[in-house]
């Protein structure tokens, strides 16, 4: 995003992989599974540098391990929100992600398999009237997971179409009963440089933080998604809890959530420590404000040639906009 020149939406086509050249790879895979072959890591490792990883996604997300949420999905669809585009195809979001915490490539979804699932705590603290930690699948016991189809608009200019399933933010604040002093939810990604080697790089101000006011972490639409494609969400895309907040550039959903902080302090999230004068703390999507290096008009859909007008909003201005009425004098609103 920052420290490179080319970048995603950057790079020419012809260095995404074929599509002719996948579905070859994907055949080749199958085969080698009804083959029953017993595949040691090594032995298709040479053949078809990404093959393991595509077996692992087949199982349902781990290398070795079931997902001990597997059993909870798929859940039932909100048909409140509805797509006007087509569903991007499952392998383009779970091959093509940004997860710096892995490095800053787009392919980081092999190194990802490295991510322990297992235990994983959440922190509830700050400003609430009972902190707590919860593990996860008690967190997920005790929240109403639903399938929302959504639309994710990158920052670099690309975007996708995924069904998130999940839970409704609004749900966790109510757990946590915030105190009315709280302005601010201050949300943090793990910490774990043996598990994710992108940490060692210590220009980055790790862990990643990303931060909503109350009123957006309350708003219909913000979502933590711990499922994708009706299956657990796979740890490249942030399992087992990413927020998804569609209506802002990708950047502010953050993944692999460990803590969830309610504070009267604007949280500083990771790259506007960064580079605040690109990305900013609120980055509402405007195809009319452009990013200092590029234009926002228009996205490139993932999986496609295709480029597309950027909304307002992202398109979801119906249940946003009214948060943020007669700020745009006092405030940066969409970067
Ligand atoms: N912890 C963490 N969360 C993150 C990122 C990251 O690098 N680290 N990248 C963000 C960016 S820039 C985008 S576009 C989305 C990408 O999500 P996806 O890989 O599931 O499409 O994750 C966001 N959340
Ligand atoms: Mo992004």
């Amino acid at each position: 995003m920052l420290l490179r020149i080319k970048k995603g939406w950057e790079l020419p086509e012809s260095a995404a992989t074929p599509e002719s050249l996948y579905l070859r790879r994907r055949d080749f895979i199958k085969t080698a599974a009804a083959g029953s072959l017993l595949l040691g890591a090594g032995g298709l490792l040479g053949a078809c540098d990404d093959a393991p990883s595509q077996t692992a996604m087949a199982e349902g997300g781990a290398v070795g391990e079931a997902d001990p949420s597997a059993h909870l999905y798929p859940v039932e669809r909100n048909l409140r929100y509805r797509l006007d585009r087509d569903l991007t195809d499952e392998r383009d979001a779970t091959t093509y992600n940004n997860f710096y915490e892995f490095g800053s490539s787009k392919t980081i979804h092999e190194k990802a398999q490295q991510l322990p699932l297992r235990p994983w705590n959440v922190a509830i603290s700050g400003m609430v009237e009972k902190p707590m930690t919860l593990d996860i699948d008690d967190l997920l016991s005790k929240m109403p997971l639903e399938e929302r189809l959504y639309r994710h608009r990158c920052v670099e200019a690309w975007s996708m179409a995924v069904p998130w399933s999940g839970f409704p933010l609004r749900a966790l604040v109510d757990l946590a009963q915030p105190l009315s002093s709280a302005k601010y939810l201050k949300m943090v990604t793990f910490q774990d440089s043996d598990v994710a080697p992108g940490q060692k790089a210590a220009w980055y101000p790790w862990p990643y933080v990303e931060g909503l006011t109350m009123a957006e972490a309350r708003n219909d639409l913000a979502f933590i998604a711990t499922g994708l494609y009706g299956k657990p969400i796979p740890k490249q895309n942030g399992a087992p809890l990413r927020l998804a907040v569609p209506w802002k550039y990708g950047f502010k959903s953050l993944k692999s959530i460990v803590l969830f902080e309610f504070t009267d302090k604007k949280p500083l999230s990771f790259w506007e420590e960064i580079q605040g004068s690109e990305y900013g703390f609120w980055a509402n999507v405007n195809p009319e404000v452009s990013h200092p290096r590029w234009s926002q008009a228009s996205e490139r859909v993932l999986g496609t040639d295709e480029r597309v007008p950027t909304l307002l909003y992202n398109g979801y201005g119906e249940f946003v906009a009214d948060l943020y009425s007669g700020m745009e004098k006092s405030e940066r609103l969409f970067m």
